[in-house]
């Protein structure tokens, strides 16, 4: 903790009448370094919005679709996009991306230039149309719509060849033709690898920058829709943040070097790079992208989002939040509950901007225009700025008397470009200033949490270094609220059981534990079994039940040289000591529909034991991995 004295604080002062007159007023800096376009700097006002992913996975419980997948699998019986739309605007988010095609190749939409559609589907009679219906419960709701269309198309015959890369400028076309304005248009880095390929089935390989001449495509998106932001690529406008948790770098610069993407640099960006290419973060609510049922009892909780949000939004990135739809065609009522809660919580935290009604001053100010006052006028096109020269300087808020906040909010005005490097903000309580936080880079906005709420007589904003002299548009303080308690659920389905009430007996590795956390991202892996040395664990269900089978769930993270088991032989037992075979057989296509299976035994029996053997991985690999294993009862 830094203490500044009073003595500090009159030299910058003073310092400040060493600045020529001439530079102190009048004309708006000069910006520094690279800048947003118009179309970037509106995309960092969105803040936070939804992503949808919705299609034939959520009917086959896969994330990644072979692309052979029978249209008529999409079936969603109750689909109803204003639901969709009302659970997002629930969650505080600003607009909507939907899947329009995932990589299986399936288009929501009719489009003319393939059958692999929803028109080949029983939606509607094969009249229906989701993107449509999405884009106009957005428009009626006033969220902006954008679009997610993968480049990977694992179902076209002529991926890999030009003829295909025509086929994707066509519904491109048709996507930005026919669905009123869009914000955003996502295309997806996976790219490549085994697939359908119209009954080719094997592995294609492309050089993507290559293969799709990006920057083309990028000006395709610009001329048809000149507002909305492509996701990705190098000449993107946005990049991706690094990783699908949901965590910005901190700092977080919106700039890169004007070259392919590099994941480590797009998590913290590079201070002063050629190009302003600022972070996306995408993360989903549950553990997939796609709607699973086993996975309604790992939703993130509101307040796990408060700390999403944090680590996205506070770092000055806009946080894009998957809220997938069931197969029913609606957001699941647990997912629901969940988002209201989130959004309550920020909308309350955020309402009232406690710093209003403050008197601003600053050590330096440029003037007439770029008063001190500006950082709490709400609007983000105004903003305190310095004199040429002067890079440190400091703006304090003589605060009104009991003002206690625990949130600190603030925003760079980014059309000057990002100048400040590092700054602090303190407090004075007491008579003496006390550092709350320092840090680099505030960018699109920097939200800082304490401990607990202070009620300090003033606060001040310290900057620290800086190459060119600070545009500050926001110094905001809040109180935090803490969002309602949302409990977790089983599953919607009755018949599965409440595995955290399990505890292991016994098992061929250590931390099979993780089999039992209902963390999908907690996998419990050993060396890879042989028929001789097979893997096996043993549960205990704590009580006498009537068990209809088990299931497993394999790692839905893409480890390398990792497996899941390729078959499994099940026993139950009432003493632990005398063994009853309950069902033995292989996992279907477990290592490509990477989602829960469920095994029925070829009875119900009463079991308190339930003991799993797996003698090989499904695919040739060093590693057995496994995330979870469950039961369920019969239910009639
Ligand atoms: C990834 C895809 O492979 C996932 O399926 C999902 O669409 C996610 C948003 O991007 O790269």
């Amino acid at each position: 903790m830094i203490e500044l004295s009073r003595r500090s604080l009159i030299a910058t002062s003073l310092a400040a009448s060493a600045v020529p007159a001439s530079a102190r007023a009048g004309a708006a800096p000069k910006p520094y370094g690279v800048v947003p376009s118009p179309r970037q700097w509106r995309w960092h006002g969105r803040e936070q919005y939804a992503f949808v992913h919705f299609s034939i996975n959520t009917f086959t419980d896969k994330e990644w679709g072979f692309g052979d997948e029978d249209p008529k699998l999409f079936d969603p019986k109750d689909f109803d996009a204003d639901q969709i739309v009302a659970a997002a605007k629930a969650g505080g988010l600003k607009g909507l991306i939907l899947t329009a095609k995932h990589h299986d190749g399936f288009c929501l939409w009719p489009t003319a230039r393939t059958e692999h559609c929803i028109r080949n589907s029983p939606y509607k009679g094969g009249k229906g149309d989701i993107v449509r219906e999405m884009a106009d419960a957005c428009r009626r709701a006033k969220l902006p719509f954008g679009v997610y269309l993968s480049p990977w198309d694992r179902n076209h015959a002529e991926y890999g060849r030009p003829a295909y890369v025509e086929y994707f400028r066509a519904q491109l076309t048709e996507l930005c033709t026919r669905y009123g304005e869009l914000f955003e248009v996502w295309f997806d880095g996976a790219n490549g690898g085994d697939g359908y390929y119209g009954g080719a089935r094997e592995a294609r390989k492309i050089d993507a920058p290559r293969y799709y001449d990006w920057p083309s495509i990028v000006a395709l998106v610009h001329k048809l829709q000149p507002d909305a932001c492509t996701f990705d690529p190098l000449g993107a406008d946005i990049r991706w943040v690094g990783n699908e948790d949901g965590i910005a770098g901190d700092p977080c610069w919106p700039t890169m070097p004007n070259k392919p993407y590099d994941q480590k640099e797009g998590n913290s960006g590079v201070r002063g790079g050629a190009i302003w290419w600022p972070a996306e973060t995408d993360v989903s609510i549950r553990p997939g992208w796609f709607y699973h049922a086993d996975e309604d009892s790992k939703v993130k909780g509101p307040e796990r989002l408060i700390r999403l949000y944090d680590e996205s939004v506070g770092r000055g990135t806009n946080l894009n939040l998957n809220i997938p739809p069931d197969r029913r065609g609606r957001i699941p009522d647990q997912d629901v509950k969940i988002l209201k809660s989130f959004g309550d919580a920020i909308r309350a935290t955020f309402a009232r901007d406690l710093a209003q009604g403050a008197v601003a001053h600053a050590s330096h100010s440029r003037g007439p225009g770029f008063e001190p006052a500006r950082v709490l006028d709400g609007n983000r096109e105004s903003y305190w700025a310095a004199p040429d020269g002067v890079t440190s300087p400091t703006l304090t808020l003589d605060l009104k008397p009991g003002t206690r906040f625990d949130v600190i909010r603030l925003r760079e005005y980014l059309p000057l470009g990002v100048r400040v490097t590092r700054f602090a903000v303190d407090a004075e309580i007491d008579g003496s200033w006390h550092t709350l936080a320092e840090h680099e880079c505030i960018s699109a906005q920097r939200v800082i949490r304490l401990g607990a709420p202070i009620a300090p007589r003033r606060v001040r904003l310290r900057i620290v270094e800086a190459p060119a002299g600070p545009a500050i548009s926001e110094f905001a303080l809040f109180r935090a609220v803490a969002p309602v308690p949302v409990p977790t659920i089983v599953s919607t389905d009755p018949s599965v059981l409440d595995v955290t009430k399990w505890t292991i007996v016994s098992a061929s590795a250590p931390g099979a534990e993780k089999l039992l956390d209902n963390e999908a991202a907690s996998i419990w892996v050993q060396p890879s079994p042989t028929p001789g040395t097979p893997a096996r664990v043993t549960v205990d269900l704590g009580a006498d039940t009537l068990l209809a089978g088990f299931s497993l769930t394999p790692s839905r993270q893409v480890m390398t040289d990792a497996a899941p088991p390729k078959g499994y032989i099940a026993e139950t037992s009432r003493d632990g000591t005398n063994w009853e075979p309950g069902a033995n057989g292989e996992f279907s296509n477990i290592a490509y529909a990477l989602s829960t299976q469920r095994i029925a035994f070829t009875k119900v029996r009463s079991a308190r034991f339930l003991r799993l053997t797996f003698s090989e991985p499904a695919v040739p690999a060093a590693r057995l991995a496994i995330a979870g294993i469950g039961g369920f009862i019969a239910t009639r």
